[in-house]
């Protein structure tokens, strides 16, 4: 009983935990004021293990500390629990992806619980539940309606060994990042989600986060949409009747355009093509083969050598009439802006170099040596004296003048400035009727077609005509199909396509034969508004109630991995102006704050099977104990930054938790006693704690906490030891500080404590003191005293003090008197409490 033994404090209280159901947030008369801290939700993948631990221990102190300070706080947590890897657990062992999913959920369940991890468990939910994903369902058909889920072909990585579309970043190097096979283009119909119509406001609404979310994150975002000013200019085409419309940042550089290259993989390069000569054709057929055998990052290497084809083919610049050649080349993206470049290649480096490569013409439209204000100069005053000042002839130097600079070679432009030609040509553009100015983004629709088994099946029917079909709200859920005789190995197709009985449906438009669509849905769309389904997770009526939005969201604090820094969040974001604008949500933005834990890594490097340096939490866990584990990760340093776990020292935590428990045993006093007659000295260290723990808590300053914590702890055990002894009412007082702030990173130890302290109620609503202001009031401080600039004596006065007061000490103070000697005081300034200045004369 006078030991600590974390393994009896966790036995003695996860059971009250788990009956009395603390943190439940269902009462609809609890007045308190609320927040909403929301972890990322696990993916089901095995155990929790170490990085989940950090997370939620991180998640888990913010919500034990908005309770303390009066708040209803909403902590929920759920499973993210459909994806591939459960398909090929499944594969492999020739089991029900639902076994292995299921089972993993229960095993973290269990982890997340004996972490003491304070969520509300009567609003789990999975989103592999039919419960769940109907209303994934009920979303796709409600942005199939608005024209925001559509249907179109294009190219797509494909892995021809796991048969499936890829996105962007699982290519890597032109590999696939699961099996390492090369990856190859394939032109696929498959279903987009319209995320480009939002691309502006996901782009001008960070500014609302700026502050609040990680600025990497912010930036990250930012760069992911993408988003280009500009103009778009139109060509006329020799031998077409359309014209041909280009992109471009910079239509100041129009009159330097001499050539266009276009994508190889457009329907634009091969119409061009088929229009030329024979030998033309073949060149460009080989070429495009070479191109869809290249990948997406290869061609976006500004630094690779250029390649190339002619199209025999000219256009003309709508502002001079000049006949320019037409070239396919790689390095020009089919799916960026136009999929077509007016090249100007004494400005651009990629066209520059190209150019080079096959002798085509470099003509400079902007003096890059000519003074602009506001510009950095490109000619100094050095330059100007003698005469070095560099020639302008890219072609030579291989060096493109991407600078500021004034037009020239460029008729009505010549003389302006690069920015003021850039708007001038726009509104010639525009006169003309050949241009407009012209944004584009980097940001491409979301593909969310897989062609796979474990996720949520698309609700849609083909019907013989080829229509697509909502199937009837009242239908939904379409739930899976049983695995019972479905191959789910990846073959191209949906092993969805091969459940008969489950694919074939009648046209709810007239009964004829018709199919369901065979895909599932990315994940993504999954977790795009799992927030909101925590407020109601057992509504059958609805995705979510919008009463219930209205009180709880959008999430107060968001915790989770950097991983997720891009898509997830846009995802989120995205999803979240759609609903809005259906008129479902009032708020925009799902996050209004976000906090990046770090990783936890070994030795320097991450925790990996390959390299055989994995920490196991549950032998850490049944080593050091719960609170341990919690508080040696919030002990460890900023939460933004990584732990290495070859750095810190779970024993060290333990035996604080031990002294710090120890005390709860030691105060003799009853819980009402008035601390007002207790040491002095330890009440001060108490108040200031209180005082400061706010400001760290929201700061995410959880190791400067803990630091403090750690030094109360030791105030107290002096006071008990060599003064007062435990039955000192600042003891009490103190302790049980130590108790309510120890509360969010221990929450085991500190709820015995608590207990033996005589308390019958949960530390986790105990509150925090409100500091006492007189108590924070410093008794004295030290104040320097300077004649003619030199500290001649520091004196201890009342923080109070007045001015006039403090002039007279100094005045008198024998290090005063030795330094002025009979010289005569002309000036005194005074800063009450901490500095006195006197200045002589003679
Ligand atoms: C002429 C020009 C002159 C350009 C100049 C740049 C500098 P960002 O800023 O990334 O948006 N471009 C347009 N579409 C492209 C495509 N599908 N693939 C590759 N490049 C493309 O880049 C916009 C610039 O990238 C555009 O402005 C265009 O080249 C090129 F001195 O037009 B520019």
């Amino acid at each position: 009983e006078n030991d600590y033994d974390f393994a009896r404090i966790e036995a003695t209280w996860l059971p009250v935990w788990e009956e009395k159901r603390p943190f439940r947030t269902d009462d609809p008369d609890d007045k308190r004021p609320r927040k909403y801290v929301l972890d990322m939700f696990p993916y089901p993948s095995g155990d929790l293990h170490m990085g989940h631990a950090e997370a939620y221990t991180f998640g888990d102190v913010i919500a034990r500390y908005w309770r303390q300070q009066g708040f209803r706080v909403l902590h929920p947590i759920g499973w993210d629990s459909f994806g591939l890897p459960a398909e090929g657990a499944a594969i492999k062992r020739g089991i029900d992806p639902r076994e292995w999913t299921y089972a993993n959920i229960e095993q973290q369940k269990q982890s997340m619980k004996r972490l003491g991890a304070s969520f509300d468990w009567d609003r789990v939910l999975h989103t592999s539940d039919p419960e769940y994903y109907k209303w994934n369902q009920w979303l796709f058909l409600k942005m199939f309606e608005k024209g925001l889920a559509y249907r179109k072909a294009s190219w797509v990585n494909w892995c021809p060994f796991d048969q499936t579309v890829l996105a962007n970043e699982q290519v890597v190097d032109g590999r696939c990042e699961r099996c390492d096979n090369v990856v190859v283009k394939k032109q696929l119909t498959q279903w987009y989600l319209k995320i480009t119509d939002y691309a502006d406001r996901l782009l001008d609404d960070l500014n609302q986060l700026e502050g609040s979310w990680p600025s990497k994150v912010l930036a990250m975002q930012r760069n992911w949409i993408g988003r280009s000013k500009g103009a778009e200019v139109d060509f006329t085409v020799e031998g077409r009747d359309a014209k041909v419309t280009v992109f471009t940042t910079r239509p100041d550089t129009l009159f330097g355009a001499t050539f266009m290259v276009i994508a190889p993989d457009t329907d634009l390069a091969a119409e061009l093509a088929a229009g030329a000569d024979a030998e033309t054709r073949m060149r460009f057929q080989d070429y495009l083969e070479q191109t869809q055998r290249t990948s997406e990052i290869d061609r976006q290497d500004a630094t690779r050598e250029k390649t190339g084809v002619p199209l025999n083919r000219y256009a003309i610049n709508p502002v001079n009439g000049e006949r320019i050649p037409i070239w396919a080349a790689d390095y020009v993206l089919a799916d960026y802006g136009h999929g077509a470049v007016m090249a100007v290649p004494a400005h651009d480096q990629r066209d520059l170099d190209f150019a080079i490569k096959f002798g085509l013409p470099v003509r400079v439209v902007v003096d890059t040596n000519a003074p602009v204000t506001g510009a950095i100069p490109v000619i100094t005053e050095e330059m100007l004296e003698s005469g070095d000042i560099p020639a302008l002839d890219p072609a030579s130097t291989g060096v493109a003048l991407a600078g500021e600079g004034r037009l020239m070679n460029s008729g009505p432009l010549d003389g302006l400035s690069k920015s003021n030609a850039i708007g001038r040509m726009i509104q010639l553009l525009e006169s003309a009727g050949t241009g407009r100015a012209a944004k584009t983004y980097r940001l491409r629709d979301w593909l969310i077609s897989r062609q796979r088994y474990w996720g949520t099946p698309i609700p849609i029917i083909h019907g013989e005509d080829g229509e697509l079909i909502p199937v009837p709200f009242e239908q939904l859920p379409v739930r899976l199909p049983s695995t019972e005789g479905l191959d789910l190995q990846p073959k191209g197709t949906s092993p969805l396509g091969a459940a008969e009985d489950w694919v074939n449906v009648p046209d709810p438009r007239d009964g004829s034969p018709a199919r369901r669509d065979p895909d599932t849905m990315d994940t993504f769309v999954d977790s795009s508004w799992y927030p909101l389904r925590f407020l109601s997770p057992n509504d059958d009526t609805q995705a979510f109630d919008p009463a219930e939005a209205e009180k709880w969201a959008p999430v107060d604090q968001y915790v989770g991995g950097v991983t997720h820094a891009i898509l997830h969040l846009l995802y989120a974001r995205f999803i979240t102006k759609v609903l809005f604008d259906l008129g479902y949500v009032s708020f925009t933005e799902p996050f209004s704050a976000l906090l990046n834990q770090g990783m936890v890594i070994m030795e320097g490097s991450a925790m990996s099977k390959s390299r055989g340096n994995i920490v196991r939490l549950s032998e850490q866990l049944d080593q050091y104990g719960s609170d341990a584990i919690r508080l040696t990760m919030a002990f460890a340093g900023p939460p933004e930054d990584d732990i290495d776990w070859a750095d810190v020292s779970p024993t060290g935590s333990a035996k604080f938790l031990a002294r710090a428990w120890r005390l709860a045993g030691e105060v003799t006093t009853a819980p009402d006693v008035d601390w007002k007659g207790g040491d002095a000295a330890l009440r001060r260290a108490t108040h200031r704690l209180l005082n400061d723990v706010p400001g760290l808590v929201e700061a995410f300053k959880f190791n400067v906490v803990v630091a403090r914590l750690m030094e109360l702890v030791n105030q107290i055990r002096k006071t008990i030891d060599q003064g007062p002894g435990g039955g000192d009412p600042a003891v009490r007082e103190a302790t049980e500080a130590v108790a309510v702030v120890l509360s969010l990173f221990a929450p085991y130890t500190a709820e015995d404590m608590w207990h033996r302290l005589g308390y019958t109620d949960t530390v986790a609503f105990a509150g925090f003191r409100k500091a006492d202001p007189d108590l924070l009031i410093e008794e004295s401080v030290t104040s320097i005293i300077q004649v003619d600039g030199k500290v001649r004596d520091r004196i201890e006065v009342a923080p109070t003090i007045a001015s006039d007061e403090l002039e007279k000490l100094a005045r008198a103070s024998a290090g005063v008197q030795r330094a002025v000697g009979d010289r005569e005081i002309v000036n005194v300034i005074v800063r009450a409490p901490r500095v006195v200045n006197i200045a002589t004369k003679g």
